[in-house]
């Protein structure tokens, strides 16, 4: 056949390195972006497949998200905007590795198995970031899908992909599939929530912006005379000058919490920054001390869901409405969320498609993970019950209004995938409305102390976990050891796993101490730059005190040292310091 005598002769030009072998891991393939071209190719071919299987315009986004400039990676996107069912997954692994000679083979294999008409007409769109190597990247993927409809957006954010394919599938009933669609879509339900809010003052709508030197900075940009001034954005890490992720964006604020580079924020001011692709989002402000205070996914889950959970009162709509988290929500936010906000609460595994299958399951879903990845699910049903409040002229005026607030909100929320430009609407719109500062939102309830360190094992895969990750079930031994240093502490939880991104084990540790509170206090000496010879001696002492000197002092003495000066605060770094203990075993 004509089409896979092309294949062939264009799989030439996007050679395989021979024995080089990925995985698609989380969020798809992500690696060093040299050993990224046949990859791309072939998920050219997979999408267009996929197009032809589904009969509906396909997403590939060539990112590596929040990892170094040098890194690149690859994703595909599903008809509704989601991520690529786990079947597929498996298809572009085979894809990917099959050495040069196999790759027809393995193409057919996947034809025959999904029963593909070859004659269907196929429509791809690829997206991109701002990473240099994106450019060539993404040609590759559009010479696997060339000839057969491809379609190139060119620079996009990751969200904004996800967003015109599931327009595109919906013949425009989600909104029109362009990116001016999709800003005026946003804009016009952010304007609608806030125009009614009374004094809103100038302070009360600027908001400081760390693009993470990403494409999130370049599209917030272009947003911004669509918002009419209602939000007044001070941008930093435009990506005028600076690297890619390189000390700033969400995942840099989240793991060293501390303010990125470039920032110039003053006690008080509301700040946020977006990760590489812009699909992930965390507030942050500077107290009173100079102390960094960090709002994270839960933090943001909590106040989005207190905000629907009233105005679903106010509205008199019985809908359900769940938030679902991972290991990594911070256990006050759980316990503030299922025992003062009574909503229901899900675990579920690590990364976005988990989290979004869940929240599926529910009326409304708010899904978030700690790390800021999330956005909010509203079923079919609960949406018609809704629009239908809002036009209904009989109903008094609080159900009217609120049902109005809920129906902008719907509009406001980009539901095919966590974005960070929609949650800071949505943040911004919510803080509005409820006459908010970021103090009030972050004093909803107090993080328990926590520390969380990747740890290199000779084999990650020895680890295996249940329970949506939070217990191991191999190797043997290794929970029962756990939970024997767990319950010497209050409110205390640990988990270990294995990474789906890098060669390393996760271990998280949280709990509710007097030595986690005074290793906050030393911290806060640190941020002030008052690092004192007795603040080490300090650290001495709680060693000595929590009896871990048999267990390797001078280990002990430098991980907690480690952890308490490359982070934000110490709490939580006694009990971190014991389970690294724990997989020593492993090493
Ligand atoms: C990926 C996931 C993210 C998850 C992270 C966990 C998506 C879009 N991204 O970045 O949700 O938190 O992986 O990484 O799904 P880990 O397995 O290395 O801890
Ligand atoms: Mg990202």
């Amino acid at each position: 056949m004509a089409q896979f005598e092309e294949v062939s002769q264009k799989s030439a030009v996007h050679p395989k390195p021979v024995g080089l072998v990925l995985q698609y891991g989380t969020a798809g393939f992500r690696t060093n972006s040299k050993q990224l071209d046949h990859v791309m190719f072939r998920m050219g071919l997979l999408a267009t497949l996929r197009s032809k299987k589904t009969k509906a315009t396909i997403g590939v986004m060539v990112t590596a998200s929040h990892n170094p400039e040098e890194d690149n990676g690859v994703k595909l996107v599903d008809p509704m905007g989601e991520m690529v069912t786990p079947a597929w997954e498996v298809y572009a692994t085979q894809l990917a590795n099959a050495e040069q000679e196999e790759l027809l083979t393995a193409l057919k294999d996947v034809i025959e198995r999904e029963a593909i008409s070859m004659a269907q007409e196929a429509s791809v769109f690829v997206g991109k970031d701002t990473r240099p190597s994106s450019d060539s990247l993404s040609q590759a993927v559009l010479d696997g899908v060339h000839a057969l409809g491809g379609h190139n957006y060119g620079l996009v954010t990751t969200p904004q992909l996800h967003y015109m394919v599931c327009c595109q599938n919906t013949q425009g009933r989600y909104g029109e599939a362009t990116v001016k669609g999709y800003y005026r879509k946003l804009s016009q339900a952010f304007i609608q929530l806030t125009k009614n809010v009374p004094n809103r003052t100038d302070d009360q709508k600027a908001l400081l912006v760390d693009g993470a030197n990403g494409i999130g900075a370049l599209k917030v940009c272009e947003m911004e005379t669509y918002l009419k001034n209602e939000l007044q954005l001070s941008l930093f890490n435009d990506g005028s000058s600076g690297k890619l992720n390189h000390l700033c964006g969400a995942d840099y604020v989240k793991v060293q919490q501390r303010a990125p580079k470039g920032v110039e924020m003053t006690a008080g001011e509301r700040c946020c920054s977006y990760d590489g692709d812009a699909d992930r989002i965390v507030y942050y402000y500077s107290g009173s001390a100079g102390r960094f205070h960090l709002l994270d996914g839960d933090k943001i889950a909590t106040l989005i869901s207190t905000y629907l959970k009233e105005l679903l009162t106010q509205a008199g709509l019985d809908l359900q409405i769940a938030v679902v988290q991972t290991a990594y929500a911070n256990g006050s936010s759980t316990q503030y969320l299922e025992d003062t906000m009574k909503v229901i609460v899900r675990c579920t595994k690590t990364g976005v498609k988990h989290l979004h299958h869940a929240a599926q399951e529910f009326d409304i879903g708010v899904y978030f993970e700690a790390n800021g990845h999330g956005t909010v699910l509203f079923s079919k049903a609960a949406e018609e019950k809704i629009q239908k409040l809002a036009q209904d002229s009989n109903t008094n005026d609080e159900r009217r209004r609120a049902a109005l607030l809920l129906q902008n909100t719907v509009n406001l929320i980009n539901q095919t995938v966590g974005d960070a430009i929609s949650d800071m609407l949505l943040i911004e719109a919510v803080l509005a409305i409820r006459g908010m500062t970021v103090q009030q939102w972050d004093a909803i309830y107090t993080d328990l102390p926590n520390r969380q360190l990747k740890v290199k094992v000779a084999d990650r895969r020895v680890i295996d976990t249940t329970d949506a990750e939070r217990r191991t079930v191999s190797p043997a031994g290794l929970q029962e050891a756990i939970d024997s240093r767990v319950k010497k502490y209050r409110r205390a939880r640990s988990f270990v796993r294995p990474s789906g991104t890098e060669d390393v084990v996760r271990v998280y540790a949280e709990a509710d101490t007097q030595v986690g509170l005074r290793l906050r206090e030393f911290s806060a000496a640190r941020d002030t730059q008052k690092r004192t010879i007795g603040g080490w001696c300090r650290i001495h002492l709680w060693v000595e005190e929590l009896g871990l000197r048999s267990k390797g002092y001078w280990s002990n003495i430098l991980i907690l040292v480690c952890v308490v000066s490359s982070s934000g605060d110490g709490d939580g770094a006694f009990l971190f310091v014991t389970l690294i203990h724990v997989l020593t075993v492993l090493r």
